[in-house]
């Protein structure tokens, strides 16, 4: 399909593509036709650092980093390759001759949702700095036909619809028809001698597509490689020739059910069955890809920690060690415990959340069901542990459930939090027995965030402004911002980064006015955007937002501040509470956004289905970024580090990685509240915590007095209940004190010198939370992997 030859500009490249790729002339072609014929042409472009890279880490025989994800959030792709090759001006130029708008071209593309939230944006962001930093590495996962739903609102519900970013032409990807495993599922385990067989009685293949991830200046590039699920027998013809119509396509549609779509809840569990399902076929797949590489270069299986790293994201892959354990004995020959020895050498896994509901556990019996020669290894394994630690408190197998988390810490050689307070608290809580028997296994690595999507990509204006001012090392040596910190006390920088922010704030502005909501870009724009749930307490936010209103209310003729609330974030389809926050934040926005008392003072919106593009263009617009969880219960937070590098101040609690932004860029320039982790326990203890909140704070009770009158609509019985009854996330005792701090916040807002200069500090000293620096860090403290050139 490539035809451009070497030595063609790129815009003849993406005019051959145009023509031969895609059958269009340049008179005809629509805006999708331009996309494809410029992602294809700067898909060229990476084909030759990719092979490149492959042919490098062949011939250093070093180790390779293996990241087994269930969920990559990556978002668009076309942007990030094109700013890492440096082509954005050839293509904006190219565009601009043709009377297009290159952003434009960029934006048609469709919106990769393979992930929930947090940890599968993470994942993205690993998979770009480790292209950058030149860590050779692979990153497996699903080929999920259909990602994270998309989300719209009915009277201000939220309603789910498919998300389908596949049935769109995708540029990235190679189909690999040659790599492709049979996975099986339930069955026998039979004695055949002295070797033990796993008979599945259903199998399906995975079949592998690969999509290159080009790091900075196309310095290296590594595979990300998803897995499609097909069925070994196509097409049942002699169903079909009986009439049979339906029933000829079930083989087909049982196996593609596998990969059909991406759970849409990161927290709980459903759909028990065909989520075991899910993870073992990839993670299978994966470790016979590994096992496959390995065998071609190496033969001694011994050799296999010192070539292979395998991080688990979350417990999803947790599976990995049991069946790496079968691959090698039962595969292999090797003597069971060696096999576990060699198992944790090559295993990494890292913890995403305290909250004890997302630690997976599966009963007894579906895995005996599905799996059943690895219920036999997983109680091998807890006997080998019970045995070295007769005295021990914790179990593998536990109250009829496989436990995984237990099981990914103990096949792990090491284990890591992702912030620095998160991973103390797992050391304290839910792995506190686990720690004791296997001291120095934990260890921390805070989360970051790659610059070059989310600075130089997002911001451009930000970005200019700072090459400008120290030239173009920062981007991939973040912490260089530091040099622009003394330039926060020269005027004409101030106004500059000033002016930057400003027309972020008016495209923004623009984006909202297409979508029915007209907001002044001069007000104050405060941004809480993230997963909906209790503990990150959007309701904390909206209540103090009603109370807001009611004083503004009172006296609309006072000195307030004008200010513009966002919203963005999806609920998990079976989360009924966090749907009734989506519920309550669009009901008090309808009513907030049409008082004509108010409505130049203060709004709310909620743009729907955030994802990784919207998010690309809230945070560069934010100057007030809310971190508002309940102390000890978010493990890090990402996107509280991409607005403090893009300059808006956070208001937030002392949780994840907040704490370590409020040590980087000065307590002066964060605005602190809220109860800290062990005083949250303390004050669940209190009797009658919340009523006694709610009696203490006449706002907080005439905000919830309002919601319960019907004022906006409905009147929300399950927040009300829930907020005077247990208020386990403590909102009620948490809201004096955020008043306090978002009053203290617009005071500081007033003064636009001072409040640019605190901006300028926290981009200036954010640099550290670098998905390189994260990446550096798992590389030398778990994977002992080592950096490689091209
Ligand atoms: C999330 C946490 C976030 C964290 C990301 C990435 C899950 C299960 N956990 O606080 O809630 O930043 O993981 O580590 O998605």
């Amino acid at each position: 399909m490539t035809i451009p030859r070497p030595g063609d500009t790129l815009a003849d490249a993406i005019r051959q593509h145009l023509k031969f790729s895609l059958g269009k002339s340049s008179d005809v072609a629509t805006l999708t036709d331009w996309r494809m014929a410029l992602s294809l042409a700067v898909r060229d472009r990476i084909v030759d650092p990719w092979f490149a890279s492959t042919r490098a880490a062949y011939d250093k025989q070093g180790k390779r980093v293996y990241y087994l994800s269930m969920e990559f959030l990556i978002g668009r792709l076309l942007e990030d390759a094109t700013v890492n090759l440096g082509l954005m001006d050839e293509v904006t130029e190219f565009f601009q001759s043709r009377g297009l708008d290159a952003r434009k071209v960029m934006q048609d593309e469709p919106d990769a949702a393979l992930g929930n939230g947090g940890l599968g944006r993470l994942a993205a962001c690993f998979l770009e700095s480790m292209s950058t930093v030149g860590c050779p590495a692979y990153g497996y996962g699903i080929r999920y036909e259909h990602g994270l739903f998309r989300q719209s609102f009915d009277r201000g519900r939220q309603m789910e619809g498919p998300e389908d970013w596949l049935t769109e032409a995708h540029a990235w990807e190679y189909e690999r028809t040659e790599a492709q495993y049979r996975i099986g599922f339930g069955g026998q385990v039979k004695q055949l001698g002295d070797r033990t067989v796993w008979q599945p009685a259903e199998t399906v293949l995975a079949r592998a597509y690969d999509t290159p991830m080009i790091g900075w200046q196309g310095r290296w590039a590594n595979t990300l490689r998803l897995w499609s699920a097909r069925p070994e027998t196509v097409f049942d013809l002699g169903r079909f020739n009986a009439g049979d119509y339906y029933g000829a396509a079930e083989p087909e549609n049982l196996a593609r059910t596998i990969s059909r779509v991406l759970y849409p809840d990161d927290t709980t569990e459903d759909g028990k069955r065909l989520r075991l399902k899910q993870e073992f076929f990839f993670t299978a797949a994966s470790l016979r890809d590994i096992l496959r590489r390995f065998d071609s270069e190496y033969d001694d299986l011994k050799l296999l920690p010192e070539k292979v790293a395998i991080q688990l994201n979350d417990t999803h892959p947790a599976i990995a060690g049991p069946e790496l354990v079968r691959l090698l004995v039962d595969e292999k020959g090797m003597a069971f415990e060696d096999a576990v020895t060699v198992a944790q050498g090559c295993l990494g896994y890292t913890n995403h959340t305290l909250l004890p509901e997302a630690l997976e556990r599966w009963s007894v019996k579906l895995m005996t069901d599905l799996l059943p020669r690895h219920m036999q290894i997983i109680e091998m394994i807890d006997a080998m542990h019970k045995n070295a630690h007769p005295d021990r408190k914790v179990e593998m197998i536990g109250g009829g459930d496989v436990q995984m988390g237990p099981i990914a810490f103990f096949m792990a050689h090491k284990v890591n939090g992702v912030s620095a307070l998160h991973t103390e608290l797992m050391k304290e809580t839910v792995f506190a027995e686990l720690n004791r028997l296997h001291p120095n296994r934990i260890v921390n690595e805070t989360n970051g965030i790659t610059p070059r999507r989310w600075v130089l990509g997002a911001n451009p204006r930000l970005s200019r402004l700072v090459t400008d001012a120290i030239g173009d090392g920062w981007v991939d040596d973040l912490e260089r911002l530091q040099e622009i910190e003394p330039l926060a006390d020269d005027s004409s920088f101030r106004d500059a980064y000033d002016a930057a922010k400003r027309a972020n704030k008016a495209d923004l502005a623009a984006y909202l006015g297409q979508r029915g909501l007209s907001v002044d870009p001069d007000a104050m724009f405060d941004v809480q955007i993230k997963r909906i749930h209790e503990y990150k307490r959007q309701h904390l936010n909206i209540l103090q937002t009603i109370a807001l209103w009611q004083e503004m209310k009172d006296a609309p003729q006072g000195n307030w501040l004008p200010q513009v609330k966002i919203f963005a974030g999806k609920a998990a389809p079976g989360y009924v509470f966090a749907k009734e926050i989506i519920h309550l934040i669009n009901a008090v926005a309808e009513v907030i956004n049409a008082d004509p008392d108010t409505s130049h003072l203060l709004k709310v919106a909620y743009p729907a289905n955030y994802n990784v593009s919207l998010a690309e263009r809230l945070i560069p617009a934010a100057e007030v970024s809310q971190q508002i969880s309940t102390a000890g219960k978010e493990a890090s937070g990402t996107g509280n580090m991409k607005f403090a590098l893009n300059g808006a101040l956070t208001i937030g609690t002392l949780d994840g990685a907040n704490v370590e932004i409020r040590e980087l860029v000065g307590a002066e320039n964060f605005f602190l509240f809220g109860m800290t982790a062990p005083e949250v326990v303390a004050r669940r203890e209190v009797a009658e915590h919340a009523k006694k909140a709610i009696a203490a704070d006449p706002r907080l009770k005439r905000a919830m007095d309002a919601i319960e009158a019907g004022i906006f609509g409905e009147r929300f019985p399950s927040i009300i209940e829930n907020l005077m009854g247990h208020d386990y996330f403590c909102v009620t005792s948490d809201f004096s004190d955020y008043w306090r701090a978002s009053r203290e916040l617009e005071v500081a807002y007033r003064d636009r010198a001072e409040w640019t200069r605190m901006a300028i500090l926290n981009t200036a000293r954010s640099g550290w939370f670098s998905s390189d620096r994260t990446i550096r860090g798992y590389m030398a403290d778990i994977w002992g992997a080592e950096a490689l050139t091209i």
